[in-house]
């Protein structure tokens, strides 16, 4: 590492791409229009108690019906890249059986309006909006689901290979399995066992070699397929070599079950000692299509946990975030830059990846102080700069960090937590869906345009 002389003055790399992302079920709305199947979420929302103040995705920023808008404004912030996904039920409205042609055709016009606006789509195959349908016949615990998905990829990815060259196959694992079926805190809200949850891991583990299976049967010449991850994130206490090598074996530990697991072309002796009799149940062939070589990795880095060097011989002691640390609104949002150099470094060095993606990184808040009709989120500002400070050094240091994905475009439906927490550089207004960029869009502008941390 350090060979590149990089200073926070010098360029990103020319072929650094900026990006902002979001997701169908969070944006895009018109829940039960043109055939579009109930998701878990639609489904979950309902269920008292579950969303704040009983939000639901019926609504969001109404981007269904007003994709060119957005696209237009993108387009006059500078942004060329735009992480998105499709809403299995708009293409399945029952997970599998009958196609809904509406579904598809939705995604064609949305295509042509970015290709009208110069913005290129990173198309995410499965962002947490599973169809209700497959969840009654077991969701994520079964088999099924597996099935559904591998025909719902091949549909998709033959109808759109033209429109689409960077093609992600699920995003975080670890939040549609450990948080929909073991803490049940997202949909579909159940609480199962270990056991069973370690099978929904593996059923998306198998989704996941689906999807790169179904690109590069039908995604045409070029096209690029990666998985987007929340690994675990460790920053090392101080950078001497005893933390380094301690955060990184608490990387290697926490990340067994999906990078390491991918890597390894199987489920590793370290993580199998660890879950013992909760194993997940593995047929033959599984990781031949799990571990399919992909092209790059993709990342959602947020936050972190600080790690040191052991006392009594332990490999790693992890640490909890005192009380007064700063955070964001969301609680497991505390503010740790650094978080980007680490991850991206230990992700390189454990599994050598070629090409790495922040796909999200972003912050939240639930109020956000409005001075004559200007957002000014300079604590949004802040955490964009931090944050590319440390892309920048990861770059410098010789990481292959490719690409940066800002979370999110526009304020939109945060899941459990409602309309209430705004992740936005773009501010909407869910009564009137006027869109009004944020101090932070037109400093992410800059930084686009300089392509140089301002
Ligand atoms: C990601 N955690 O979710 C998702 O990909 C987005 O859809 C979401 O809006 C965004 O981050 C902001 O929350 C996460 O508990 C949810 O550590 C929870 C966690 C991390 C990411």
């Amino acid at each position: 590492p350090g060979t590149t002389a990089l200073t926070y003055s010098s360029p990103f790399p020319a072929d650094f791409a900026f990006g902002v992302a979001a997701a169908s079920a969070q944006i895009e709305g018109a829940a039960f229009e043109d055939g579009k199947g109930e998701s878990v979420w639609d489904r979950f929302a309902r269920i008292p108690g579950k969303v704040y103040q009983g939000h639901t995705p019926d609504v969001a920023c109404d981007h269904y019906h007003r994709f060119d808008e957005d696209f237009a404004l993108m387009a006059s912030l500078g942004i060329k890249k735009y992480r998105l996904s499709i809403a299995w039920p708009r293409i399945y409205p029952n997970g599998d059986g009958e196609l809904n042609p509406k579904g598809l055709d939705f995604y064609r016009r949305l295509f042509a309006s970015m290709k009208k606006h110069g913005i290129e789509p990173w198309v995410t195959l499965f962002h947490w909006d599973l169809p209700q349908a497959l969840e009654d016949r077991g969701g994520w615990t079964s088999r099924v689901t597996v099935d559904a998905f591998a025909r719902y990829a091949d549909t998709v990815v033959k109808a759109f290979a033209a429109d689409v060259k960077h093609w992600i196959t699920l995003n975080e694992i670890l939040c549609f399995t450990l948080l929909g079926y073991g803490t049940g805190s997202k949909a579909p809200g159940r609480k199962e066992s270990a056991k069973v949850v370690n099978q929904t891991y593996h059923h998306a583990l198998l989704c996941h070699g689906h999807g790169v299976r179904a690109v590069r049967a039908f995604g045409g010449k070029g096209a690029m397929v990666g998985l987007t991850d929340n690994c675990g994130v460790s920053v090392p206490v101080t950078e001497t070599p005893a933390d380094i090598a301690a955060a990184k074996a608490w990387f290697i530990d926490r990340n067994a079950q999906i990078l390491g697991a991918i890597h390894a072309g199987k489920y590793t002796a370290n993580f199998l000692t660890r879950v013992g009799a909760d194993a997940p149940d593995v047929q033959p062939g599984d990781f031949a299509l799990i571990s399919l070589p992909t092209d790059f990795l993709g990342l959602n880095i947020y936050s972190a946990t600080f790690v040191r060097a052991g006392r009594s011989g332990a490999a790693y002691e992890a640490l909890p975030h005192p009380v007064n640390y700063p955070s964001a609104d969301s609680p497991w949002l505390r503010l740790v830059p650094q978080s980007i150099y680490w991850a991206t470094r230990f992700c390189a060095e454990c599994y050598g990846h070629q090409a790495l993606y922040i796909t999200e990184n972003g912050c939240g808040y639930d109020t956000e102080p409005v001075v004559n009709g200007e957002v000014l989120d300079l604590h949004r500002r802040d955490y964009l700069r931090n944050h590319l400070r440390e892309a920048h050094r990861a770059i410098a240091d010789g990481v292959p960090l490719k690409g940066y994905f800002l979370w999110s475009f526009i304020d939109n439906y945060e899941w459990e937590d409602g309309y209430q927490r705004r992740f936005g550089i773009v501010h909407c207004d869910y009564e009137t869906q006027v869109r009004t960029p944020k101090l932070s869009a037109r400093y992410y502008a800059d930084v686009i345009q300089a392509r140089r941390i301002l």
